[in-house]
Protein backbone atom coordinates (compact mmCIF):
# COMPACT_ATOMS: atom_id res chain seq x y z
CA UNK A 1 0.00 0.00 0.00
CA UNK A 2 1.11 3.23 -0.77
CA UNK A 3 0.78 5.86 1.92
CA UNK A 4 -1.04 8.86 0.82
CA UNK A 5 0.94 12.65 0.64
CA UNK A 6 -2.05 15.08 -0.24
CA UNK A 7 -0.66 18.38 -1.32
CA UNK A 8 -3.24 20.77 0.87
CA UNK A 9 -3.20 20.42 4.84
CA UNK A 10 -5.83 18.78 6.16
CA UNK A 11 -5.42 21.74 9.20
CA UNK A 12 -5.74 23.98 7.06
CA UNK A 13 -9.31 22.52 5.42
CA UNK A 14 -10.05 21.52 9.08
CA UNK A 15 -9.60 25.42 10.16
CA UNK A 16 -11.57 26.92 6.79
CA UNK A 17 -14.37 24.53 7.04
CA UNK A 18 -14.50 24.97 11.48
CA UNK A 19 -15.28 28.75 10.45
CA UNK A 20 -17.93 28.50 7.84
CA UNK A 21 -20.07 24.68 8.56
CA UNK A 22 -22.56 26.45 11.21
CA UNK A 23 -23.54 29.40 7.90
CA UNK A 24 -23.39 25.80 6.21
CA UNK A 25 -26.11 23.65 8.31
CA UNK A 26 -28.14 26.75 8.67
CA UNK A 27 -28.59 26.79 4.52
CA UNK A 28 -28.80 22.92 4.62
CA UNK A 29 -31.86 22.90 7.13
CA UNK A 30 -33.59 25.75 5.15
CA UNK A 31 -33.25 23.66 1.55
CA UNK A 32 -34.37 20.26 3.55
CA UNK A 33 -37.49 22.31 4.67
CA UNK A 34 -38.36 23.27 0.87
CA UNK A 35 -37.63 20.23 -0.13
CA UNK A 36 -39.78 18.51 2.41
CA UNK A 37 -42.82 20.70 1.35
CA UNK A 38 -42.36 18.95 -1.79
CA UNK A 39 -42.67 15.75 -0.11
CA UNK A 40 -38.66 14.70 -1.15
CA UNK A 41 -36.10 14.05 1.03
CA UNK A 42 -32.75 15.91 1.50
CA UNK A 43 -30.28 12.66 3.00
CA UNK A 44 -30.96 10.97 0.13
CA UNK A 45 -30.50 13.23 -2.60
CA UNK A 46 -26.96 14.08 -1.06
CA UNK A 47 -26.48 10.34 -0.64
CA UNK A 48 -26.89 10.34 -4.63
CA UNK A 49 -24.92 13.37 -5.20
CA UNK A 50 -21.95 12.35 -3.12
CA UNK A 51 -21.10 9.41 -5.78
CA UNK A 52 -20.80 11.89 -8.80
CA UNK A 53 -17.38 11.20 -10.05
CA UNK A 54 -15.91 13.80 -12.86
CA UNK A 55 -12.27 12.93 -14.13
CA UNK A 56 -10.05 15.92 -14.71
CA UNK A 57 -8.33 16.48 -17.92
CA UNK A 58 -4.47 16.93 -16.93
CA UNK A 59 -4.26 19.15 -20.11
CA UNK A 60 -6.23 21.11 -18.02
CA UNK A 61 -4.60 21.99 -15.08
CA UNK A 62 -1.93 24.33 -17.36
CA UNK A 63 -3.03 27.69 -18.77
CA UNK A 64 -4.85 27.41 -22.49
CA UNK A 65 -4.45 29.04 -25.10
CA UNK A 66 -5.76 30.40 -28.44
CA UNK A 67 -4.18 30.14 -31.57
CA UNK A 68 -3.32 33.90 -30.78
CA UNK A 69 -1.31 33.58 -27.84
CA UNK A 70 -1.03 32.00 -24.40
CA UNK A 71 -0.62 33.74 -21.13
CA UNK A 72 1.39 31.24 -18.58
CA UNK A 73 0.26 31.74 -14.92
CA UNK A 74 3.26 31.68 -12.30
CA UNK A 75 3.55 28.48 -11.11
CA UNK A 76 1.34 26.11 -13.23
CA UNK A 77 2.62 22.95 -14.26
CA UNK A 78 5.24 21.88 -16.76
CA UNK A 79 4.96 18.47 -16.46
CA UNK A 80 2.94 15.50 -15.64
CA UNK A 81 4.39 15.59 -12.04
CA UNK A 82 2.76 18.87 -11.70
CA UNK A 83 -0.23 18.13 -13.28
CA UNK A 84 -0.86 15.52 -10.97
CA UNK A 85 -0.06 17.34 -7.78
CA UNK A 86 -2.55 19.98 -8.86
CA UNK A 87 -5.00 17.73 -10.26
CA UNK A 88 -4.66 16.15 -6.34
CA UNK A 89 -5.39 19.30 -4.72
CA UNK A 90 -8.55 19.87 -7.08
CA UNK A 91 -9.69 16.19 -5.72
CA UNK A 92 -8.87 17.06 -1.97
CA UNK A 93 -10.68 20.10 -1.85
CA UNK A 94 -13.22 19.21 -3.85
CA UNK A 95 -13.61 15.19 -3.23
CA UNK A 96 -15.42 14.47 -6.40
CA UNK A 97 -12.47 14.47 -9.14
CA UNK A 98 -10.66 11.40 -8.24
CA UNK A 99 -8.98 10.38 -11.69
CA UNK A 100 -7.02 11.98 -14.28
CA UNK A 101 -7.42 11.81 -17.66
CA UNK A 102 -4.18 11.74 -19.58
CA UNK A 103 -4.05 12.78 -22.82
CA UNK A 104 -1.01 11.14 -25.47
CA UNK A 105 2.08 12.17 -26.20
CA UNK A 106 1.65 15.47 -24.01
CA UNK A 107 2.05 13.27 -20.77
CA UNK A 108 5.20 11.73 -21.49
CA UNK A 109 6.05 8.57 -19.50
CA UNK A 110 9.09 6.70 -19.20
CA UNK A 111 7.53 4.43 -16.51
CA UNK A 112 4.08 4.14 -16.26
CA UNK A 113 4.03 2.11 -13.48
CA UNK A 114 6.19 4.59 -11.35
CA UNK A 115 3.65 7.41 -12.51
CA UNK A 116 0.59 4.90 -10.97
CA UNK A 117 1.84 4.65 -7.72
CA UNK A 118 2.57 8.58 -7.49
CA UNK A 119 -0.38 9.46 -8.54
CA UNK A 120 -1.87 6.88 -5.63
CA UNK A 121 0.32 8.78 -3.08
CA UNK A 122 -1.32 11.67 -4.19
CA UNK A 123 -5.17 10.28 -4.02
CA UNK A 124 -5.80 9.74 -7.37
CA UNK A 125 -5.99 6.75 -10.47
CA UNK A 126 -6.33 7.62 -13.58
CA UNK A 127 -8.77 7.30 -16.86
CA UNK A 128 -9.74 8.01 -19.84
CA UNK A 129 -6.74 7.52 -21.81
CA UNK A 130 -6.63 10.04 -24.97
CA UNK A 131 -4.67 9.72 -28.06
CA UNK A 132 -3.44 12.56 -30.07
CA UNK A 133 -3.46 12.11 -34.16
CA UNK A 134 -4.29 15.43 -34.50
CA UNK A 135 -0.81 16.80 -34.74
CA UNK A 136 2.24 15.79 -35.60
CA UNK A 137 5.57 15.24 -32.82
CA UNK A 138 8.73 15.81 -33.61
CA UNK A 139 10.77 12.74 -35.24
CA UNK A 140 7.48 11.43 -36.33
CA UNK A 141 7.61 9.47 -39.94
CA UNK A 142 4.18 10.26 -41.11
CA UNK A 143 2.73 13.59 -41.09
CA UNK A 144 -1.21 13.95 -40.10
CA UNK A 145 -1.23 17.41 -41.68
CA UNK A 146 -3.95 15.64 -44.35
CA UNK A 147 -5.01 13.38 -41.56
CA UNK A 148 -4.87 10.41 -39.58
CA UNK A 149 -7.44 7.42 -39.40
CA UNK A 150 -8.67 8.72 -42.63
CA UNK A 151 -5.54 9.34 -44.44
CA UNK A 152 -5.22 8.23 -48.04
CA UNK A 153 -1.92 6.67 -47.21
CA UNK A 154 -1.88 3.03 -45.33
CA UNK A 155 1.53 4.41 -44.02
CA UNK A 156 -0.40 7.44 -42.36
CA UNK A 157 -3.07 5.31 -41.01
CA UNK A 158 -1.30 2.10 -39.64
CA UNK A 159 1.24 4.77 -37.59
CA UNK A 160 -2.21 6.63 -35.80
CA UNK A 161 -3.73 2.70 -35.33
CA UNK A 162 -0.71 2.07 -33.23
CA UNK A 163 -0.09 5.18 -31.34
CA UNK A 164 -3.87 4.31 -30.13
CA UNK A 165 -2.47 0.88 -29.06
CA UNK A 166 0.72 2.26 -27.84
CA UNK A 167 -2.21 4.56 -25.64
CA UNK A 168 -4.40 1.39 -24.96
CA UNK A 169 -1.29 -0.45 -23.62
CA UNK A 170 -0.01 2.95 -21.29
CA UNK A 171 -3.40 2.55 -20.02
CA UNK A 172 -3.37 -0.42 -18.74
CA UNK A 173 -0.18 -0.06 -16.68
CA UNK A 174 -2.15 2.99 -15.50
CA UNK A 175 -5.42 1.56 -14.42
CA UNK A 176 -7.53 3.04 -17.23
CA UNK A 177 -10.70 1.03 -18.23
CA UNK A 178 -11.27 3.83 -21.00
CA UNK A 179 -9.15 5.03 -24.71
CA UNK A 180 -11.19 8.12 -26.01
CA UNK A 181 -10.19 8.82 -29.62
CA UNK A 182 -10.94 12.47 -30.85
CA UNK A 183 -9.48 12.94 -34.54
CA UNK A 184 -9.33 16.38 -36.72
CA UNK A 185 -9.52 14.35 -39.81
CA UNK A 186 -11.62 15.97 -42.36
CA UNK A 187 -11.64 18.64 -45.38
CA UNK A 188 -11.15 21.98 -45.46
CA UNK A 189 -12.22 22.71 -48.98
CA UNK A 190 -15.28 21.44 -50.70
CA UNK A 191 -13.73 18.29 -53.09
CA UNK A 192 -10.83 17.80 -51.22
CA UNK A 193 -11.86 14.45 -50.58
CA UNK A 194 -14.77 11.98 -50.89
CA UNK A 195 -17.24 11.55 -47.81
CA UNK A 196 -17.81 8.14 -47.78
CA UNK A 197 -14.25 6.81 -48.91
CA UNK A 198 -13.15 9.04 -45.48
CA UNK A 199 -15.50 7.67 -43.48
CA UNK A 200 -14.44 3.81 -44.81
CA UNK A 201 -11.21 4.33 -44.02
CA UNK A 202 -12.19 5.51 -40.72
CA UNK A 203 -14.30 2.38 -39.78
CA UNK A 204 -11.05 0.18 -41.05
CA UNK A 205 -8.62 2.14 -39.03
CA UNK A 206 -10.93 2.08 -35.88
CA UNK A 207 -11.49 -1.66 -35.89
CA UNK A 208 -8.07 -2.48 -35.81
CA UNK A 209 -8.06 -0.29 -32.28
CA UNK A 210 -11.00 -1.78 -31.17
CA UNK A 211 -9.58 -5.24 -32.10
CA UNK A 212 -6.98 -4.17 -28.94
CA UNK A 213 -9.44 -2.77 -26.59
CA UNK A 214 -9.55 -4.79 -23.33
CA UNK A 215 -12.55 -6.71 -21.80
CA UNK A 216 -14.15 -4.80 -19.15
CA UNK A 217 -12.74 -1.17 -21.54
CA UNK A 218 -14.18 0.92 -23.41
CA UNK A 219 -13.75 2.67 -26.76
CA UNK A 220 -15.17 6.27 -26.53
CA UNK A 221 -15.13 8.11 -29.88
CA UNK A 222 -16.10 12.13 -30.09
CA UNK A 223 -17.82 13.22 -32.67
CA UNK A 224 -17.02 17.55 -33.46
CA UNK A 225 -18.35 19.47 -35.87
CA UNK A 226 -15.83 21.29 -37.06
CA UNK A 227 -12.17 22.39 -36.73
CA UNK A 228 -9.47 22.11 -37.21
CA UNK A 229 -10.94 20.91 -40.42
CA UNK A 230 -13.24 24.18 -41.49
CA UNK A 231 -15.45 22.85 -44.38
CA UNK A 232 -16.40 18.89 -42.93
CA UNK A 233 -15.35 16.40 -40.25
CA UNK A 234 -15.25 12.62 -40.80
CA UNK A 235 -16.60 11.76 -37.43
CA UNK A 236 -18.96 15.59 -37.66
CA UNK A 237 -22.23 15.06 -35.40
CA UNK A 238 -23.87 12.39 -32.88
CA UNK A 239 -25.43 10.52 -35.78
CA UNK A 240 -22.02 9.59 -37.64
CA UNK A 241 -21.06 8.77 -34.47
CA UNK A 242 -23.68 5.90 -33.34
CA UNK A 243 -23.19 4.43 -36.91
CA UNK A 244 -19.63 4.01 -36.37
CA UNK A 245 -19.87 2.83 -32.32
CA UNK A 246 -22.68 0.74 -33.74
CA UNK A 247 -20.35 -1.05 -36.63
CA UNK A 248 -17.56 -1.57 -33.96
CA UNK A 249 -19.87 -3.22 -30.91
CA UNK A 250 -20.92 -3.56 -27.31
CA UNK A 251 -17.09 -2.07 -26.43
CA UNK A 252 -17.58 1.18 -28.29
CA UNK A 253 -19.90 4.18 -27.47
CA UNK A 254 -20.51 7.86 -28.16
CA UNK A 255 -18.60 10.76 -26.11
CA UNK A 256 -20.67 14.07 -26.00
CA UNK A 257 -18.14 16.74 -25.61
CA UNK A 258 -20.85 19.85 -24.46
CA UNK A 259 -19.31 22.15 -27.05
CA UNK A 260 -18.24 19.53 -30.12
CA UNK A 261 -22.40 20.84 -31.67
CA UNK A 262 -23.72 23.56 -33.68
CA UNK A 263 -25.23 26.91 -31.80
CA UNK A 264 -28.73 25.73 -30.84
CA UNK A 265 -28.80 22.17 -31.18
CA UNK A 266 -30.95 20.14 -28.65
CA UNK A 267 -27.83 18.16 -26.73
CA UNK A 268 -30.02 17.23 -24.17
CA UNK A 269 -32.58 15.47 -26.73
CA UNK A 270 -28.91 13.55 -28.18
CA UNK A 271 -28.58 12.36 -24.43
CA UNK A 272 -32.03 10.90 -24.70
CA UNK A 273 -31.43 9.17 -28.21
CA UNK A 274 -27.78 7.67 -27.06
CA UNK A 275 -29.15 6.51 -23.85
CA UNK A 276 -32.07 4.43 -25.82
CA UNK A 277 -29.69 2.58 -27.99
CA UNK A 278 -27.33 1.88 -25.37
CA UNK A 279 -24.64 4.23 -27.05
CA UNK A 280 -24.26 6.69 -24.13
CA UNK A 281 -20.90 6.26 -23.54
CA UNK A 282 -20.03 9.66 -21.44
CA UNK A 283 -19.04 13.34 -21.45
CA UNK A 284 -16.91 16.34 -21.81
CA UNK A 285 -18.00 18.93 -20.04
CA UNK A 286 -17.32 22.43 -20.88
CA UNK A 287 -19.37 25.73 -21.84
CA UNK A 288 -19.15 27.36 -25.14
CA UNK A 289 -20.92 30.61 -26.35
CA UNK A 290 -20.18 30.50 -29.97
CA UNK A 291 -17.88 27.31 -30.53
CA UNK A 292 -15.91 24.61 -29.13
CA UNK A 293 -14.98 27.52 -26.48
CA UNK A 294 -13.99 25.06 -23.77
CA UNK A 295 -15.03 27.47 -21.43
CA UNK A 296 -15.89 26.43 -17.46
CA UNK A 297 -18.91 24.31 -16.95
CA UNK A 298 -22.32 26.57 -16.31
CA UNK A 299 -20.63 29.37 -16.81
CA UNK A 300 -22.42 30.83 -19.72
CA UNK A 301 -25.33 28.26 -20.18
CA UNK A 302 -26.16 26.26 -16.72
CA UNK A 303 -29.99 25.57 -17.74
CA UNK A 304 -28.40 23.75 -20.50
CA UNK A 305 -26.10 21.78 -18.38
CA UNK A 306 -29.07 21.22 -15.97
CA UNK A 307 -31.35 19.99 -19.06
CA UNK A 308 -28.40 17.43 -19.96
CA UNK A 309 -28.37 16.21 -16.17
CA UNK A 310 -32.29 15.79 -15.99
CA UNK A 311 -32.21 13.10 -19.17
CA UNK A 312 -29.15 11.51 -17.36
CA UNK A 313 -31.31 11.05 -13.91
CA UNK A 314 -34.32 9.61 -16.40
CA UNK A 315 -31.46 7.74 -18.10
CA UNK A 316 -30.83 6.30 -14.50
CA UNK A 317 -33.70 5.52 -13.54
CA UNK A 318 -34.12 3.31 -16.30
CA UNK A 319 -30.92 1.91 -17.09
CA UNK A 320 -30.66 0.49 -20.59
CA UNK A 321 -27.79 -1.45 -21.76
CA UNK A 322 -25.82 -1.17 -18.37
CA UNK A 323 -26.08 2.98 -18.40
CA UNK A 324 -22.71 3.69 -16.59
CA UNK A 325 -21.59 7.03 -18.33
CA UNK A 326 -18.15 8.15 -17.99
CA UNK A 327 -17.88 12.46 -16.82
CA UNK A 328 -15.16 14.15 -18.13
CA UNK A 329 -14.21 17.87 -17.63
CA UNK A 330 -12.46 19.16 -20.52
CA UNK A 331 -11.98 22.51 -20.65
CA UNK A 332 -9.14 25.24 -21.76
CA UNK A 333 -8.15 27.53 -18.80
CA UNK A 334 -7.15 31.20 -20.68
CA UNK A 335 -7.29 33.66 -17.94
CA UNK A 336 -8.07 31.97 -14.63
CA UNK A 337 -6.38 30.13 -12.61
CA UNK A 338 -7.09 26.34 -13.70
CA UNK A 339 -7.41 24.68 -10.31
CA UNK A 340 -9.98 27.55 -9.40
CA UNK A 341 -11.63 26.83 -13.06
CA UNK A 342 -11.83 23.18 -12.19
CA UNK A 343 -13.18 23.95 -8.80
CA UNK A 344 -15.47 26.16 -10.23
CA UNK A 345 -16.61 23.88 -12.90
CA UNK A 346 -16.73 20.80 -10.50
CA UNK A 347 -19.30 22.50 -8.14
CA UNK A 348 -21.38 23.40 -11.54
CA UNK A 349 -21.65 20.19 -12.41
CA UNK A 350 -21.96 18.73 -8.99
CA UNK A 351 -24.99 21.87 -9.01
CA UNK A 352 -26.69 20.88 -12.21
CA UNK A 353 -26.83 17.13 -11.06
CA UNK A 354 -28.17 18.23 -7.90
CA UNK A 355 -30.95 20.34 -9.57
CA UNK A 356 -32.15 17.80 -11.50
CA UNK A 357 -31.81 14.94 -8.55
CA UNK A 358 -34.58 17.76 -6.83
CA UNK A 359 -36.87 17.12 -9.77
CA UNK A 360 -39.83 15.94 -8.14
CA UNK A 361 -40.57 13.26 -11.14
CA UNK A 362 -43.89 11.89 -9.83
CA UNK A 363 -45.67 15.01 -10.03
CA UNK A 364 -43.74 15.67 -13.20
CA UNK A 365 -44.91 12.78 -14.75
CA UNK A 366 -48.68 13.22 -14.16
CA UNK A 367 -48.72 16.66 -15.66
CA UNK A 368 -46.84 14.93 -18.67
CA UNK A 369 -49.79 12.30 -18.40
CA UNK A 370 -52.42 14.79 -18.73
CA UNK A 371 -50.75 16.74 -21.17
CA UNK A 372 -50.66 20.03 -18.54
CA UNK A 373 -47.76 21.65 -20.56
CA UNK A 374 -47.33 24.92 -18.37
CA UNK A 375 -47.23 22.51 -15.15
CA UNK A 376 -45.01 19.98 -16.25
CA UNK A 377 -42.77 23.12 -17.37
CA UNK A 378 -42.81 24.50 -13.59
CA UNK A 379 -42.54 21.17 -12.12
CA UNK A 380 -39.40 21.15 -14.01
CA UNK A 381 -37.95 24.69 -13.44
CA UNK A 382 -39.09 24.96 -9.71
CA UNK A 383 -36.03 22.10 -9.17
CA UNK A 384 -33.84 24.40 -11.35
CA UNK A 385 -34.75 27.73 -9.31
CA UNK A 386 -34.18 26.13 -6.10
CA UNK A 387 -30.58 26.69 -4.94
CA UNK A 388 -28.51 23.26 -4.83
CA UNK A 389 -25.13 24.37 -3.08
CA UNK A 390 -25.67 23.23 0.40
CA UNK A 391 -26.35 19.78 -0.72
CA UNK A 392 -23.20 20.35 -2.79
CA UNK A 393 -21.04 21.62 -0.09
CA UNK A 394 -22.73 19.07 2.95
CA UNK A 395 -21.39 16.27 0.63
CA UNK A 396 -18.24 17.62 0.16
CA UNK A 397 -17.64 18.79 3.65
CA UNK A 398 -18.63 15.57 5.00
CA UNK A 399 -16.38 13.52 2.42
CA UNK A 400 -13.32 15.44 3.46
CA UNK A 401 -13.22 18.48 1.14
CA UNK A 402 -13.23 22.24 1.99
CA UNK A 403 -16.79 24.26 2.75
CA UNK A 404 -15.75 26.89 -0.19
CA UNK A 405 -13.17 24.90 -2.31
CA UNK A 406 -11.81 28.16 -4.27
CA UNK A 407 -11.51 30.56 -0.44
CA UNK A 408 -9.55 26.96 1.07
CA UNK A 409 -6.91 27.03 -2.37
CA UNK A 410 -6.41 30.78 -1.85
CA UNK A 411 -6.21 30.15 1.70
CA UNK A 412 -3.71 27.99 1.08
CA UNK A 413 -1.07 29.98 -0.67
CA UNK A 414 -0.35 27.13 -3.34
CA UNK A 415 0.20 28.60 -6.31
CA UNK A 416 2.50 31.66 -4.78
CA UNK A 417 4.65 28.48 -3.48
CA UNK A 418 4.83 26.93 -6.77
CA UNK A 419 5.79 29.85 -8.32
CA UNK A 420 9.24 29.95 -6.58
CA UNK A 421 10.00 26.22 -7.22
CA UNK A 422 8.32 25.82 -10.48
CA UNK A 423 10.16 26.26 -13.39
CA UNK A 424 8.61 29.03 -15.38
CA UNK A 425 6.24 27.36 -18.66
CA UNK A 426 6.33 28.39 -22.59
CA UNK A 427 4.25 30.82 -23.99
CA UNK A 428 4.23 29.15 -27.40
CA UNK A 429 0.73 29.67 -28.67
CA UNK A 430 -1.72 27.01 -29.94
CA UNK A 431 -4.09 24.08 -28.62
CA UNK A 432 -4.01 23.01 -25.23
C1 LIG B 1 -10.65 18.43 -28.88
C2 LIG B 1 -11.48 17.39 -28.15
C3 LIG B 1 -10.67 16.39 -27.40
C4 LIG B 1 -9.51 17.02 -26.68
C5 LIG B 1 -8.75 17.98 -27.56
C6 LIG B 1 -7.63 18.67 -26.80
O1 LIG B 1 -11.47 19.48 -29.31
O2 LIG B 1 -12.36 18.04 -27.28
O3 LIG B 1 -11.46 15.71 -26.46
O4 LIG B 1 -8.67 15.96 -26.34
O5 LIG B 1 -9.64 18.95 -28.06
MN1 LIG C 1 -13.30 16.81 -25.74
MN1 LIG D 1 -13.07 20.05 -27.85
Amino acid sequence: MTSLRLPIDPELIARHNASRVMALQDDYGALSRALERRGLAIDAIKARAARLELATPSWGTGTGGTRFARFPLAGEPTNLDEKLEDCSVVHELCRVTPRVSPHFPWDQMADPQAVRERAEQLGLGFDAVNSNTFQDQPGQAQSYRYGSLTHTSPAVREQAVQHNIECIELGRVLGSTALTVWIGDGTNFPGQQQFSDSLDRYLESARKIYAAIPNGWHMFIEHKLYEPAFYSSVISDWGTNILVAKELGDKAGCLIDLGHHAPSVNIEQIVARLHAFGKLGGFHFNDSKYGDDDLDSGSINPHQLFLVFNELVIAEQDRRHGFDPAYMIDQSHNVTDPVESLLSSAEAICAAFVKALMVDRHVLSDYQRCNDVLMAFRTLRDAYALDARPIVAMARYEAGGAIDPIAAFRESGWRAAKAAVRSAASTAAGIV
